[in-house]
C-alpha cells in the first residue's frame, strides 16, 4: 500500500550501511524538505554515516504538519520539486498538499534517505566539547557527531492567540496546523480566527459544506488570483516521455516564480502591475461595504500575498460572514466581539500562523568555549549567510535566521545553501576541520541583510507580518535566487575560522 500522508512510518534500518562508515559521522535535524535534501546529497557523495532525526511519527514537515481542508502550495507544481527530480506526475497546476507529501516521501525513498531517519526524536540539545557534538534527544538518548545539520523549518511551531477564554469554549477547537480529521464540521456552524493563506484555503475549501462560517479578519489581505487547473492526461505522458520538455517548463517556472519573488524588492512603480491585478480581482466582491472591509490599507505584497481563485467568490456566498471587529474574548458559546455580539459557533478553527521567528529554539545549542545559542543570539539571530553560526563550528542551517523570503519556491533556496554547505563539508572531511563563521564577518553580513531588506516592500509596505522581527525589521534577506546562487557560489574561506580537531572523523579515503 502507497503511504499516506499522517501515516506513522517505521523506521527502516540502514544498520548495514552505517557499519561501512563513510564519511564524517553527521545530524540531521528535521526531515522536512530540507532535511531529506541534505540525506539524498550526503548519500550521492557516498556518505551513509548520517542520521536524520524527526520530532514527528513522519517526514514531510510542512506537508505532514498542514492537512486542513484545501491545502495547497501556491508556487506552481512543477517547480516546488528538488532540481534533480522532476515530477511528470502532478495533477493540478498548483499542487495539493497530499500530492506534495507524497512527492517528498516518494523522492526520499527511492534515494534511500527513508533508512536514515528516526521518529520521534526531538532534539533538545546539542554541545559541543571541542572536538565534536552530542545531541540529545527527548526520550534521553544521545548521537555523537562531527557535523550537525539543522533543517528544522521556518514555519514550523503553530501559534495560538492570546485571547483570554479560550480554554472555556464549548465546542471543539484547533490550529490549521493540527487538523483534527476526527470532527466533522459538515452542517456546523464554524468561526475562523484569521485570514492569512491558511485561512483564506479553509474558507474556500469548507465553505460549500457548513452550516455557516464567520471569519474574524483583524487585519485584511491583498489575494492575488491564481487559476488552479487540472494538467491534463496527454500533458502528463508528455512530460513523462519527454524529459527535456518537463525539464524546460520547470525552467520557466522557476524564472516566472524568480520575477515574482522579486517584487518584494522592487520599486513602487516596479510593482504597480501586480499591485492593479490584486485591486481589480477585489471589484468581484459585488457587495462595496463588504469591499471595504477586505480591502487592506497597505502596500500588496507587505504581508505575504495569498494566492486563490475560489476565495472571491467563496467569501460572498450567503452562509459566510467576514467579522471584522475585534475579538474580545472567546466563551463557552462562541467569540465575543467588542461590539457586544456574541458569535455562536461548534467548531473555532485556529488559522493563526506559526512563530516564525523560534527557528531552530528551544532546542539549547552550545558551542565553542561554552558559549550559548542565547548568549550568541542576545540581540538578533546572528548567522552567516544564514547557514553558519559564530562559535557553533561545524553546526550548519537551512532555511535558517535571515534566508531570503518572498514568494520564491523554498526548494530552490535551500539546495543553493546545501551546494554551499556542501564544500564547507568538502574540507571538514578531506582536511578533518572545524569550521565556524568570523564573528565580525556574521556581524557585517547581517548589517548588509537588515540594509537590503529595510528598503522592501516588507519593511516600507506599512503592514505587520510575520516578516518582522522584534526590532521592526524583515528577518528575511531580499534577494532573488539567481542572487543567492551568486553569492553562495563559493565560501569565501577568509570569513570563517578553521583549525585543526583531532577528534573530528579521519580524512575520507
Ligand atoms: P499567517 O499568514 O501568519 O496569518 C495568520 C492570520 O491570523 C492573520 O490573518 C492574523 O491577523 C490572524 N491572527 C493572528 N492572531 C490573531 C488574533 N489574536 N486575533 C485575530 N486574528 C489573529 O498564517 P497562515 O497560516 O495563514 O500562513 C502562514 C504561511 O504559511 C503562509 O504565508 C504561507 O507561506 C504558508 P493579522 O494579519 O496579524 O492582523
Amino acid at each position: 500500500m502507497d503511504a499516506q500522508v499522517g501515516q506513522p512510518l517505521k523506521a527502516e534500518s540502514s544498520r548495514n550501511e552505517m557499519s561501512r562508515r563513510t564519511g564524517p559521522r553527521i545530524v540531521i535535524i528535521g526531515a522536512g524538505v530540507s532535511g531529506i535534501l541534505a540525506g539524498i546529497k550526503l548519500r550521492e557523495r557516498g556518505w551513509n554515516d548520517f542520521v536524520i532525526l524527526e520530532r514527528a511519527e513522519t517526514l514531510g514537515g510542512t506537508w505532514r504538519d498542514n492537512v486542513y481542508p484545501g491545502v495547497a502550495y501556491d508556487v506552481p507544481a512543477h517547480v516546488y520539486v528538488y532540481s534533480f527530480a522532476p515530477n511528470p506526475a502532478w495533477k493540478t497546476r498548483y499542487a495539493k498538499g497530499p500530492d506534495i507529501w507524497r512527492y517528498y516521501h516518494d523522492v526520499a525513498r527511492r534515494h534511500g534517505v527513508l533508512g536514515h531517519i528516526e521518529y520521534g526524536k526531538g532534539v533538545e540539545s546539542a554541545v559541543f566539547d571541542g572536538a565534536r557534538w552530542t545531541v540529545t534527544t527527548n526520550d534521553g538518548e544521545s548521537y555523537d557527531a562531527d557535523v550537525v545539520i539543522a533543517a528544522a523549518g521556518r514555519l514550523r511551531d503553530p501559534k495560538l492567540p492570546d485571547i483570554p477564554g479560550k480554554e472555556t469554549f464549548a465546542g471543539s477547537s484547533f490550529h490549521t496546523a493540527r487538523w483534527d480529521n476526527g470532527i466533522s464540521i459538515k452542517g456546523k456552524r464554524i468561526g475562523l480566527i484569521g485570514a492569512g493563506s491558511s485561512g483564506v484555503q479553509v474558507l474556500a475549501a469548507i465553505a460549500g459544506e457548513v452550516a455557516h462560517i464567520k471569519q474574524f479578519q483583524r487585519t485584511p489581505q491583498w489575494v492575488f488570483p491564481v487559476e488552479d487547473a487540472p494538467v491534463p492526461w496527454w500533458k502528463r505522458l508528455a512530460f513523462r516521455l519527454s524529459p527535456s520538455y518537463l525539464r524546460q517548463t520547470y525552467q520557466q517556472l522557476l524564472d516566472f516564480s524568480n520575477s515574482r519573488g522579486a517584487l518584494a524588492f522592487e520599486t513602487k512603480e516596479g510593482r504597480a502591475e501586480r499591485d492593479k491585478v490584486c485591486s481589480d480581482a477585489l471589484l468581484r466582491i459585488r457587495d462595496p461595504e463588504l469591499r471595504a472591509r477586505l480591502t487592506p490599507d497597505y502596500d500588496v505584497g507587505c504581508k505575504r500575498l495569498v494566492m486563490s481563485e475560489t476565495w472571491f467568490e467563496e467569501v460572498q456566498r450567503p452562509n459566510v460572514s467576514i467579522v471584522s471587529e475585534r475579538i474580545e474574548k472567546i466563551e463557552p458559546q462562541g467569540v465575543r466581539t467588542i461590539d457586544g455580539a456574541l458569535h455562536e459557533c461548534d467548531v473555532l478553527i485556529y488559522a493563526t500562523g506559526f512563530d516564525a521567528h523560534a527557528y531552530i529554539r528551544p532546542m539549547e545549542l552550545t558551542g565553542e568555549d561554552g558559549i550559548t545559542l542565547d548568549e550568541v543570539w542576545s540581540e538578533l539571530p546572528l548567522t552567516y549567510r544564514s547557514v553558519s553560526i559564530p562559535h557553533m563550528p561545524n553546526f550548519f542551517m537551512l532555511n535558517g535566521p535571515s534566508s531570503p523570503g518572498g514568494s520564491a519556491s523554498i526548494v530552490g533556496i535551500v539546495e543553493t545553501q546545501w551546494a554551499y554547505v556542501d564544500q564547507l563539508l568538502s574540507q571538514v572531511a578531506s582536511e578533518g576541520v572545524l569550521i565556524a563563521p568570523r564573528e565580525d564577518k556574521a556581524r557585517e553580513w547581517l548589517a548588509e541583510v537588515r540594509e537590503r531588506a529595510s528598503n522592501s516592500v516588507w519593511a516600507t509596505g506599512g503592514c505587520q507580518s510575520w516578516y518582522l522581527d522584534h526590532t521592526g525589521t524583515p528577518a528575511y534577506d531580499a534577494v532573488t535566487l539567481p542572487e543567492l546562487q551568486q553569492s553562495l557560489a563559493a565560501p569565501k574561506m577568509e570569513d570563517f575560522e578553521v583549525r585543526q580537531a583531532s577528534q573530528v572523523a579521519s580524512p575520507v579515503q
